[in-house]
């Protein structure tokens, strides 16, 4: 995969609002963007370190895969992401080494990026996400 740097951590919280005060107050983090993304029924909140970001997960829907997770295991890290250069054939790489997909081809995601998820089942119980910056490209 050779990844080139953590690209960021997903963290599932019930409120947006209650938690990006903590960010900003006590961490001293901007939060410089907030964005819903409506296909994968969350509302993201976007604060950057050095070339790693952290994305606040708020669930739009309770049947969303962070409503399911916060319903489940509570708030929490949900995701990590790694950023990788020609994601789709990463893929084809990762199944070929027995690796479960969920999804199988690149689709957009937050901030513009291209996403793909692995299933935490393959990668000891982190769900892990490959992105990919192509804009500009
Ligand atoms: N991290 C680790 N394990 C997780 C998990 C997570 N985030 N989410 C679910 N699981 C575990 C469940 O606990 C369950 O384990 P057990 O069988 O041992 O109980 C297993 O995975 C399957 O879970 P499930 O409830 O049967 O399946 P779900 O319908 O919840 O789907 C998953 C799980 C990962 C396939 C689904 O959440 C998914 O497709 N995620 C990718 C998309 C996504 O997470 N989008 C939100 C973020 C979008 C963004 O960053 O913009």
């Amino acid at each position: 995969m050779e990844p080139t740097h953590i690209e960021h951590i997903g963290i599932a919280v019930r409120s947006l609002d209650e938690a990006i005060p903590f960010y900003e107050n006590v961490l001293g983090l901007e939060c410089y963007n907030i964005e819903e993304v409506a296909d994968q029924k969350v509302k993201t909140a976007f604060f950057k370190l050095g070339q790693t970001k952290i994305e606040l997960l708020e669930s739009t829907d309770p049947e969303g895969p962070v409503g399911k997770f916060i319903e489940k295991k509570g708030e929490g890290i949900h995701h990590i992401a790694f950023a990788v250069k020609d994601l789709n054939n990463k893929l084809t790489e990762a199944e070929a080494k027995g690796v479960r997909l969920i999804d199988t081809r690149s689709r957009k995601g937050a901030e513009g990026l291209d996403i793909a998820f692995l299933h935490p089942k393959s990668t000891f119980g982190v769900l892990t996400e490959l992105c990919e910056d192509n804009s500009e490209k």
